[in-house]
């Protein structure tokens, strides 16, 4: 009922001050429609390379400056007037249902029905318009069968594909949604894609094809699946930048955290929704999970188990709080195991968990900061001024989720009680919640920003852990990265599609 509170609280706030731009300001009551997930990075200047759908096509457009790497999955939308609204209005959508919060359910669902719409002319995410939109449309069709929302998700799902039009089909990162132009971000080097973009289609893409009967949708994500089985693996890790132009690793930077991230949740994601017939999917999981294991996955002196990131063969002792998913993760893929496999997984994805919780428990706020070091002297803390924040992210609490589940140990449910606590006490003001800019002073300034994800996964992670496990039971749902619901498929779309 506290968590329902909560969500109730932000949404009204939300409703009140914003309805229709992308997310809530809460400390200025209003909203932002540009810009979208651009908080972290307004400081830096974007330089991007636009590209004519047409393989080969391209010319170079303005900006200087861009930046090589950034520790967040917020993949920015450039500066975007006339782009898609209403980011929390989609992303609250399922979580407002599950909680029965009937009369907020009704007043997102007639916004999605006057107000939301598509034929914009600006820029987008092709990663964050799928996960979060397309996701989100997608899992309020399923609980409801409204066909309002499966509309919308199909007639979006439209306007993502000339992205996919590149030699290799592995798609840009950006689209003009009206001209249907894209190109790749212009911090990734040399033209490139992301892996945790062009990696975290696949669930939404079988669904569009399903319910459409179109498998178009389904096709381009099986040739990402072709090109990324068939690539060279440094030491069977998954680079994250691949040209989509020549299909082959830009540069060799390894991370299950941010740029990486999804696309191993896609994978045993995959073969979990294809009700265990992907055994493709399952195999290219398996495999990376086992590198990771070989090469990344390491012990501090003080006993933490962690995550580390990889350049080119150098091990950085870093874990992004985008990488603290991979508890939930490697707990769910443990499951189907053999005896002997499913225990070392699971004592492996317990311990991460619990790494990911002293990052928050050595917080004076009891919220964990964007980055955690293993250093001398320094074990799951932010040593660096710029990874202090918190910006209200889920993977921490969706790791407790999934390991609650999994094992019903009451410490789960007991920290993430400590979540709620720490929400309420640091990050809840007058008009909402807000991110923190620094999780090591009790007198928090505030960020202004109530995310979207907030309302998707934080909030919705928090309330089913303290629900009964049929409630949107692993059985029979699997979560899309930003925590949208989807039904496990009974039908092989991929096998349709195979020659
Ligand atoms: C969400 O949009 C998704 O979970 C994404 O995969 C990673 N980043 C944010 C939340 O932190």
């Amino acid at each position: 009922m506290k968590i329902r509170e909560m969500m109730k609280f932000a949404w009204d706030n939300y409703r009140h001050y914003a309805l229709g731009k992308n997310e809530l300001r809460p400390l200025s009551r209003n909203g932002h429609v540009g810009n979208m997930f651009v908080s972290k990075l307004q400081s830096r200047s974007i330089n991007r390379k636009r590209q004519d759908p047409s393989p080969g096509g391209g010319r170079l457009r303005g900006g200087v400056g861009g930046s090589e790497h950034f520790s967040g999955m917020e993949h920015i939308s450039p500066s975007a007037p006339g782009g898609l609204r209403g980011a929390t209005v989609i992303d609250a959508l399922d979580t407002l249902y599950i909680m029965e919060l009937e009369e907020e359910f009704q007043e997102a669902k007639q916004w999605v029905e006057k107000s939301f719409d598509l034929n914009v002319n600006g820029e987008a995410s092709l990663f964050e318009v799928n996960i979060r939109y397309i996701g989100g449309l997608l899992a309020a069709f399923y609980l409801t069968g409204e066909e309002v929302f499966k509309n919308k998700a199909l007639e979006l799902g439209e306007k993502l594909l000339p992205a996919f039009n590149t030699p290799t089909g592995i798609p840009r990162g950006v689209i003009n949604l009206g001209s249907g132009m894209s190109w790749s971000w212009g911090w990734a080097s040399a033209g490139s894609s992301i892996l945790a973009e062009f990696g975290t289609l696949h669930l939404e893409f079988l669904h569009l094809s399903e319910l459409s009967g179109n498998p178009v949708f389904a096709e381009k994500v099986m040739t990402i699946r072709r090109v990324l089985s068939r690539v060279e693996k440094p030491q069977g890790l998954y680079p994250n930048f691949l040209s989509p132009v020549t299909g082959s690793w830009v540069q060799h930077h390894v991370s299950i955290g941010g740029l990486g991230d999804s696309f191993y949740e896609y994978l045993i994601k995959s073969w979990l929704m294809s009700d265990k017939k992907d055994s493709e999917a399952k195999k290219m999981y398996d495999d990376a999970l086992e590198a990771i294991e070989k090469h990344l996955v390491k012990k501090s002196a003080g006993g933490l188990t962690y995550i580390a990131e990889w350049r080119g063969g150098i091990l950085d002792h870093k874990m992004g709080h985008l990488a603290c998913f991979s508890g939930g993760m490697i707990a769910l893929g443990a499951q189907q195991e053999p005896e002997e496999r499913r225990q070392r997984h699971m004592g492996l994805a317990a311990e991460i968990t619990s790494t990911c919780h002293e990052s928050y428990a050595r917080s004076e706020t009891g919220l964990g900061p964007e980055a955690f070091r293993f250093e001398a002297g320094s074990e799951a803390t932010a040593t660096r001024l710029s990874e202090r924040y918190y910006i209200l992210r889920p993977e921490v609490v969706e790791s407790y989720m999934y390991l609650w589940r999994l094992t019903h140990q009451p410490k789960y449910r007991l920290w993430g009680w400590q979540v709620v606590q720490a929400l309420e006490k640091h990050c809840r003001v007058e008009s909402g919640f807000s991110g923190i800019r620094d999780v090591y002073t009790t007198t928090p300034t505030h960020d202004n920003m109530q995310q979207s994800f907030f309302l998707a996964e934080t909030l919705k992670y928090l309330y089913l852990l303290f629900c009964e496990d049929d409630v949107l039971s692993l059985e029979d749902w699997v979560f899309n990265t930003e925590a949208h619901p989807l039904p496990i498929n009974h039908t092989d779309l991929r096998a349709a599609v195979q020659p």
